[in-house]
């Protein structure tokens, strides 16, 4: 269960790599897959499934964590990207990668994930994007787009590590309002707290605290908004009353904290209504007074909308690239 993973960044026990060391073979086709002819894709992917099976203990055609987490750490050699990864950072490194996988391969939170979906997960391809030995001329910013590069994985530790104000290992409300900063509602914080973060043994078990499994899914629902596991996630946050729909009250009430960091930020008046009205157009909902997660899903904009209801920087962003197309537009009016 990653529930129960409630141990803070600074206290990962040692254990479930040592012991079984010697189990996972490296295989030479490992190599191939992400580059390379498809059939030798082909190859590795039936390899990436050997290796799966045979780390899968009870032979259920599940992984759990630990397991995924050691298959990882058996692709690291062969893997051009990762060539200068800290011996010390590999387990850490290791966790942040297989989350991304139970975070898509997992999204009922069962803790195990299908090799099956494993293997045809964008995940796989992402991870196996690094054996491409890295282009010289990418920034620091465009490898980070990929979760599996060091790049990334560091900047996901240091993040927590600089929100972690108190340090002790897990984030309070207050300390995760300065994430991305501070551009996030107080209202969605809350949220996120109520629908995803459980009572652990940290403070008593009455202050709830985001320890870094819960962050990780975080940033990857925040990174992943178009995706449905990212809505989904996204969605539980919004439905307010929880009620697997939203009203246009909930809109409002979610927008206000939008608006008022607008406001602080010293942008112009905006009308509350007139947005409330262009997420109806955007979404166009079935029932034209509750908008649903699929509704939001078949608009394919519902990562936008999420952006624009729980994050000023999202709202901003919308409200600037409608400005951004109409100047694309305008000079093909010739045309
Ligand atoms: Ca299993
Ligand atoms: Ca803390």
């Amino acid at each position: 269960m990653v529930g129960s993973l409630t141990i803070g960044i600074r206290a990962i026990p040692r254990q479930g790599f040592e012991s079984r060391k010697g189990r996972h073979k490296q295989s030479a086709e490992c190599q191939q897959l992400g580059e390379g002819p498809a059939g030798n894709a082909k190859v590795s992917l039936t390899q990436a499934r050997i290796d799966m099976s045979e780390l899968d203990e009870d032979s259920d055609g599940f992984l759990q964590p630990h397991e995924m987490e050691f298959y990882i750490r058996g692709l690291i050699p062969n893997l051009a990207q990762l060539r200068d990864i800290p011996a010390a950072f590999v387990q850490m490194y290791c966790r942040i990668a297989a989350h991304k996988f139970f975070f898509f391969c997992d999204p009922h939170k069962r803790g195990k994930a299908c090799i099956k979906k494993v293997l045809l997960s964008n995940c796989l391809q992402e991870l196996m994007e690094l054996h491409q030995e890295r282009e010289e001329e990418v920034t620091d910013t465009e490898q980070a787009k990929n979760w599996f590069s060091l790049t990334s994985a560091q900047l996901i530790c240091e993040m927590f590590l600089a929100l972690d104000k108190d340090t002790n290992g897990t984030l309070s409300k207050q300390e995760l309002r300065e994430y991305a900063d501070g551009t996030l509602t107080d209202i969605f914080i809350e949220r996120v707290f109520d629908e995803h973060v459980w009572r652990g043994k940290i403070g008593g078990g009455n202050a709830r605290e985001m320890d870094f499994e819960s962050f990780l899914d975080f940033v990857l629902a925040l990174e992943n908004k178009d995706t449905p596991e990212g809505l989904t996630y996204l969605f539980r946050c919004l439905d307010l009353h929880g009620r697997g729909f939203l009203t246009t009250a909930d809109i409002h009430t979610l927008f206000r904290d939008v608006h008022q960091k607008w406001i602080e930020g010293e942008n112009y008046e905006l009308c509350i209504e007139d947005v409330r009205d262009e997420i109806w157009d955007m979404v166009k909902p079935a029932n034209p007074l509750r908008i649903k997660l699929a509704d939001l899903l078949a608009c394919k904009q519902g990562g936008t909308v999420a952006s624009m209801l729980i994050d000023v920087c999202g709202f901003w962003a919308h409200d600037n690239r409608e400005n951004l197309l109409q100047e694309e537009e305008e000079p093909q009016e010739e045309a």
